[in-house]
């Protein structure tokens, strides 16, 4: 940490701003605004305060609300020309939803010339750190049959200065060069210089004749630095102004350099654009401003108005872009250093970096580090299990591609070969295949705002030393020089004792009522006659090499509210969804937005019994009298309302007032029970083809994957060991079993197998009932909250990654099969469990 770096302008102090204006986020180490920056809370008041005080009509009208508007938004038009230095008179700007519609409306009305099959057309160069949005360009200049290439940043730095080349006839030819201020991925920021130079052809990403005009995407680069456009006078730039604000989202702006503006080509438009049309003739002539001609419709004008609070807040909580810029580079700088002088004992470093700088100056690099972490012999550690540990830390960062999958493959060194092989192993943008052969398919990314702090940058550094240098003893070993000594001590380490307090899962009275529940209906109605259960008995009598002895059923759970307390019971009915009534509700936000244990521990501590005799189910927490909530809708509770689960669209009623005020007082924040209706199906996603036996679909309660989930005692036995031998400098850490096996949050375990065998079946009967092994379960951090006491421990993920291999999976999910609607509908403790191995 550079103490002689320049002091910020007084009055500007990200440590303060974190309490007055950021108190929301707490403890969260925010490290993702080069995603989404975060608003000040005054930012918000303020405009709120306005919006109430002041009547904003549409802009469009005639009347005097309208004209407060229109002014207003005038107003800030201004304001946005003049944060970038320039005026009216050289820039126009256009509203727009964002940068991306703003690239796009750039290569709809850009003058293109098509090539032709004599002569030679415009031509689109890109730089090949393309943002997936900028690529999007390609396609439409595609259609106007105009020649695209992409240029890589090593061509253009290694470009000799061209001397001119006879033109004529084609000297006016317009040919226009997109590229990036600075790297959505590593931050790494190119030279404004080259608007200038390309401009004057003296730069040429591409040696033909003709007019370059230059479009600088300058999303990511403003958000962190001012950007001068009287020095620098690209042509078109887009911009979108959460990435500088934080709110609001859904706006951005196209500045289009008045000097093209005139040549800009419309061909589509709508309301409030025309200065005068005719309907039934093509008679259209065009407003004079670019704007007028461009924003089509209504602006989002009550947005425009939260900028002029933007820029206000931006302003007085730091004093300018210029300390941003400041403040976000040297914090990066120093992340940088301490981050890449980490190694383990032997020497191997901790993280591979991807950048194209030292970080030596803000002109060649933005405050973004992007990287991947390697253990101790070098292999990549797959980025979604970085990003789960992340989470435990309580630290938010980006990891994947980022939409460039420009500067991904050239930094991965990912060939285009590669890139179509990943895509027919499954791997799409977004999810969370990570590595495939070993290989990464993306990296993690963080980036730091203005409201960013030191010890934001300690807090991370901590979480890489914690999760990765520990030596067998337990103990963090900072290597980092931080010049400042001490400045990484190992006194990050969460505490990490979870005690066994009491048992939550205390059944009480409730596993014996199955007996009288009417079954009618709970049985799936699989009408199909077959042969596969007589040939599954079949396949499994002897199938067991290394046999050891009859596998059990120990216990099982159900959870009746989704990511609350479990309820064990001996003896319970089946639905075709799985156990009658798992996960049939859940607890939701205000917005009714489910909340997991990841956003709320305290959830587990919620404890649902069901009587099914009396057809309710009883909510207990401790402090807190117990509330009934009835089975089944009522018919008061007619309201459908409509919720996602894991993307899937399920419908719900809402349980009502008492229940949801109920919980609002425990968890200290409005919430609701809803229930997932009885009349609705929400089908099992076909994954591998295995999601479907013999014609079945599964159908899902609000699970988030599958009906059953399985596990066997004795790989949690494993772990156990491994948790036990790894003990914490010295100090005790009781694991007991009935913990860990709570974490797991499965519905039937049983004994009497190696570990993680399941992992190789293809089918198993329990008792009479038949299932379909659909696949190992992917754990996720919520196996790290104890469940008696939500308290978080990242040990258990981080022991379970490393005694796996890194696959972090623990158990299998089952599909329900049995097709003979006779076999008794219930799942018993000591039934056997008898397995089919796959071939
Ligand atoms: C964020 C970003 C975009 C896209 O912005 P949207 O708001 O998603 O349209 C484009 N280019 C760069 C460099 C960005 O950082
Ligand atoms: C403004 O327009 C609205 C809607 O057309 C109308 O109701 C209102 O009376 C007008 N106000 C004035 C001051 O003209
Ligand atoms: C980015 O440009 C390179 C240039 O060759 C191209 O190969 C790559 O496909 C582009 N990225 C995307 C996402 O299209
Ligand atoms: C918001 O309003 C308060 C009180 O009116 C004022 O002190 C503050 O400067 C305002 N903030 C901004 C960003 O304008
Ligand atoms: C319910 O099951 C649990 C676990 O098997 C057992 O300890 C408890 O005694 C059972 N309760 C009743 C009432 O059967
Ligand atoms: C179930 O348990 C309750 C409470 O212990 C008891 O009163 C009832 O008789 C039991 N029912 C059966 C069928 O065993
Ligand atoms: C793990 O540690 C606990 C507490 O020290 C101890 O009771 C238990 O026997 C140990 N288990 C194993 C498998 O070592
Ligand atoms: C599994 O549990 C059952 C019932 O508790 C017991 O009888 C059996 O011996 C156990 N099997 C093994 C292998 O531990
Ligand atoms: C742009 C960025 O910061 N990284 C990105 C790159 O941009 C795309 C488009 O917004 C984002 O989805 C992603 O967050
Ligand atoms: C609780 C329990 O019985 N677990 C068993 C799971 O399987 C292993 C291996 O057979 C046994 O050793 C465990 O006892």
């Amino acid at each position: 940490w550079d103490a002689s770096a320049p002091r910020l302008t007084p009055g500007y102090s990200p440590r303060e701003l974190r309490e007055s204006e950021f108190g929301r986020l707490a403890e969260t180490v925010y490290l993702d605004h080069a995603g989404a920056t975060l608003f000040p809370q005054s930012q918000l008041t303020n405009f709120t305060k306005d919006l109430m005080e002041n009547v904003y009509g549409n802009p469009h009208s005639q009347n005097i609300t309208s004209k407060l508007t229109h002014d207003t938004v005038e107003q800030v038009r201004y304001r946005v020309l003049a944060h970038f230095h320039t005026m009216p008179e050289d820039y126009s700007m256009v509203f727009t939803s964002g940068s991306t519609a703003a690239l796009k409306l750039v290569a709809e009305a850009f003058p293109w010339v098509s090539r032709g099959p004599e002569k030679s057309g415009s031509q689109f160069c890109y730089l090949t750190d393309n943002h997936t949005s900028v690529v999007g360009m390609r396609k439409v200049a595609e259609a106007m049959h105009v020649t695209y290439t992409p240029v890589s940043p090593e061509d253009m730095w290694s470009a000799e200065e061209q001397s001119a080349v006879a033109c004529d006839p084609d000297c006016q030819l317009p040919h226009l060069f997109c590229y990036p201020a600075q790297s959505n991925f590593s931050g790494t920021r190119y030279p404004l210089s080259w608007i200038e130079e390309v401009k004057s052809g003296r730069l040429r990403p591409v040696n033909v004749p003709g007019k370059w005009f230059v479009l600088l995407d300058a999303a990511s680069y403003v958000s962190t630095s001012p950007l001068d456009l009287s020095a620098h006078q690209a042509d078109f730039v887009p911009i979108s102004f959460y990435k500088i604000f934080g709110f609001p989202t859904g706006l951005g702006a196209l500045l289009v350099n008045n000097r093209v503006a005139p040549l800009l080509r419309k061909s589509y438009f709508g309301g409030g654009t025309a200065a005068a049309y005719l309907v039934g003739e093509d008679f259209y002539i065009s407003r004079p401003s670019v704007a007028e001609r461009f924003e089509d419709g209504t602006i989002s004008y009550l947005d425009v108005i939260a900028l002029k609070h933007g820029f206000d807040a931006l302003e007085r909580l730091t004093g300018g872009m210029e300390n941003i810029a400041r403040h976000t580079f040297a914090l990066a700088r120093y992340t940088h250093a301490a981050l890449s002088s980490l190694c383990y004992p032997n020497g191997a470093p901790v993280v591979r970096i991807y950048s194209d700088s030292e970080f030596s100056s803000p002109d060649v690099q933005g405050p973004i580090i992007n990287f991947n972490v390697l253990d101790d012999s070098g292999n990549v550690i797959g980025y979604s299990e970085v990003d789960k540990m992340a989470s435990l830390y309580n630290i938010h960062l980006r990891t994947g591609c980022f939409c460039n999958t420009g500067a991904c493959q050239r930094h991965l060194g990912i060939s285009n070969e590669m890139v179509k092989k990943h895509l027919e192993a499954g791997h799409v943008c977004g999810d969370n295949v990570d590595l495939i052969d070993g290989q990464p398919t993306g990296s993690v990314r963080i980036s730091f705002g203005y409201m960013s702090t030191f010890e934001d940058a300690q807090a991370f550094l901590r979480f890489i030393i914690a999760t990765r240098l520990r030596l067998p003893g337990g103990q963090p070993v900072p290597q980092a020089s931080t010049g400042e000594g001490g400045a990484l001590s190992a006194e990050g380490k969460v505490d990490c004792v979870s005690r066994w307090e009491s048992t939550c899962m205390d059944s009480s009275v409730w596993n014996n009522s199955s007996s009288t529940v009417n079954t009618v209906g709970l049985c799936p109605a699989l009408s199909k006659a077959s042969s596969t259960q007589q040939t599954l008995s079949e396949k499994a009598a002897g199938i067991l090499p290394g046999d050891r002895g009859p596998h059990i059923v120990t216990n099982l759970y159900l959870y009746p509210i989704k990511s609350c307390a479990a309820f064990e019971v001996t003896r319970w009915p089946i639905g075709n969804q799985g156990l009658l009534y798992d996960r049939s509700w859940m607890v939701v936000n205000h917005n009714g937005i489910c909340l997991s244990q990841k956003q709320e521990p305290r959830l587990c501590l919620i404890q649902p019994f069901i009587n099914l005799q009396q057809r309710i189910m009883v909510i207990k927490a401790k402090g807190m009298e117990p509330i009934e909530v009835p089975l089944e809708e009522g018919s008061e509770q007619a309201q459908i309302c409509q919720s996602k689960v894991c993307t899937d669209r399920v419908n719900t009623y809402d349980c009502g007032e008492k229940i949801s005020s109920w919980l609002s007082k425990f968890l200290g924040r409005p919430c609701h029970l809803i229930k997932q209706s009885s009349n609705f199906q929400r089908n099992a996603k076909k994954k591998h083809g295995k999601d479907q036996f013999a014609g079945i679909t599964a159908t899902l309660s609000l699970v988030n994957e599958a009906q059953y989930l399985l596990i066997n005692t004795s790989s949690i036995l494993e772990l156990h060991q491994h948790l036990n031998t790894s003990d914490e400098n010295g100090k005790e850490e009781l694991f007991l079993m009935k913990d860990l096996i709570s974490r797991f949050r499965a519905n039937i375990i049983m004994n009497g197998t190696r570990p993680f065998e399941e992992e190789t079946w293809d089918e198993v009967s329990i008792g009479s009932l038949h299932f379909q092994v659909l696949g190992p379960c992917h754990r996720c951090q919520m196996i790290c909250i104890n469940q008696q006491t939500g308290q978080r421990n990242q040990d258990v993920f981080q022991k379970l990654s490393e005694s796996r291999a890194r696959k972090v999976n623990f158990g299998v999910y089952l599909m329900h099969t049995s097709l003979d609607s006779s076999s008794p509908c219930f799942l018993s403790v000591g039934s056997q469990v008898v397995p089919v191995l796959k071939e």
